[in-house]
């Protein structure tokens, strides 16, 4: 892509109805315009990150076994009133009524959706375990919309509901489910610490929420020294973290047994990007959701469900990932890998050296705007690719480009080869 023709309204100021450096990056870097209170437009540049993000969680999800679906936005007020949900979840929902005054809502989430689906469709005991999800916008009317996508009103959801015959199956969904969140939080750059949590609105007694540390988070978290080691694992499963204390101030007891003493204990502030819930049968036996058993006898399938804030990571994985100069994008979700810098468009044998560049680099971000040098670096770090590519006349003539690493802000000169063979390796 060339930035000459790229729709990337970056801005030079900070603006000022940003709090945190995520929201202000996001603005600056043209990602995202509010078009109301907590509701925002996703402009090229941040719809390639958050494109990114699905990618990467839709990928984990398959390979877990994990089937996509798409459910509506708009949702009918008769199947939440069957779950007794529609008069409890209180004025975060969004109550719509239609033009044959049928009262609408627009969901907050989909338990009760996902439970009519199965019940409509599935037969026999024989059809569990299933997990199905979605990636879908959701609509939650917050007290205080702010910072950006992180508390957003309209975000975007993967929301996943398992459905399984029986307490020892449904633990198995919601383990391999947690295995999934470590996983895909390690792809996208980040340490998303699990901790034990209350399930709230949602319901269930079995809950771990997954918080990035970041200074601007919105809890308090507390966890043992051991999780530093646990959390640069490969693979880490439920038994394991189970027996580790990692509180949010919420639930955060010094007292309690399992607590490690202070100096073993770590402070610091987390974003929450992703929640589990075990929800046993709560909602299946109150929208009669049952099927015959093995022997014969009706069974109320166990449901789990597993929720990530795809939008929300998007500023959170900023907040973890970033500098004075601005983003520092890990190479997963990158919008582009590379930014190649033009010092001087319109000088044949620099324009020549660029265009044989950027025809050779699949991803490519190409500044060929007539722009003085000092501009072109200042957007570039603020954009935040991994990597950056500077050609001038004087490295023309010498032969050689600058490679730079956005993240250790390392240079090096190099011949074009092997700044080419560095970047598609
Ligand atoms: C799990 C899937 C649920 O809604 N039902 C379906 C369950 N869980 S949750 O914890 O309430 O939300 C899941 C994740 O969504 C993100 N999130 C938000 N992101 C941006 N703005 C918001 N207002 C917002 N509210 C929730 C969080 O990352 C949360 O973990």
């Amino acid at each position: 892509m060339r930035l000459s023709q790229y729709f990337l309204p970056t801005l030079k100021e900070n603006p000022t109805e940003a709090q945190i450096v995520s929201h202000r990056l996001m603005l600056r870097a043209g990602m995202i315009r509010q078009s109301a209170a907590g509701i925002y437009t996703w402009l090229p540049m941040g719809l390639r990150v958050l494109r990114n993000i699905e990618r990467i969680v839709r990928e984990e999800m398959d390979r877990a076994g994990a089937q996509e679906v798409l459910m509506p936005t708009i949702q009918s007020a008769d199947l939440w009133r069957e779950s007794g949900r529609y008069d409890a979840y209180g004025k975060e929902m969004l109550r719509i009524v239609d033009r044959h005054d049928r009262e609408m809502l627009y969901g907050p989430t989909n338990e009760e959706l996902i439970t009519q689906i199965f019940r409509d469709n599935v037969r026999t005991y024989r059809e569990l375990p299933r997990t199905l999800y979605q990636i879908q916008l959701k609509f939650r009317d917050e007290v205080r919309p702010r910072f950006g996508v992180m508390r957003g009103r309209e975000f975007l959801m993967k929301d996943a509901y398992s459905f399984d015959v029986d307490y020892e199956s449904a633990k198995k969904s919601y383990e391999t489910m947690f295995n999934v969140y470590f996983k895909t939080f390690k792809r996208l750059g980040v340490t998303a610490i699990p901790m034990r949590a209350d399930s709230g609105a949602i319901g269930g007694d079995l809950s771990h929420e997954f918080h990035i540390l970041a200074e601007t988070g919105e809890s308090g978290v507390f966890y043992d020294v051991a999780y530093d080691d646990l959390m640069a694992r490969d693979q880490v499963d439920l038994e394991t973290v189970s027996k580790l204390y990692a509180a949010t101030d919420e639930k955060h007891d010094p007292n309690h047994p399992d607590a490690p003493p202070p100096d073993r204990i770590r402070t610091a502030r987390g974003i929450e990007v992703g929640q589990v819930f075990y929800l046993g049968t709560k909602y299946s036996k109150a929208m009669n959701l049952v099927l015959p058993g093995p022997d014969g006898a009706e069974i109320v399938p166990e449901m789990g469900c597993y929720g990530i804030g795809v939008s929300r990571l998007v500023g959170a994985i900023i907040e973890a990932r970033h500098d004075d100069k601005g983003i520092q994008w890990p190479e997963s979700i990158a919008p582009f890998q590379v930014g190649l810098i033009n010092l001087k468009a319109g000088d044949a044998a620099v324009d020549a050296a660029c265009e044989d560049l950027y025809a050779k680099l699949p991803s490519c971000l190409y500044d060929d705007r007539d722009e003085r040098a000092g501009v072109k670096f200042a957007d570039m770090d603020l954009i935040g690719l991994p990597w950056q590519v500077v050609i001038g006349p004087k490295g023309v003539a010498a032969g050689i480009v600058e490679l730079k690493s956005r993240a250790t802000g390392e240079k090096q000169e190099l011949s074009v080869e092997s700044a080419l063979a560095r970047l598609n390796s």
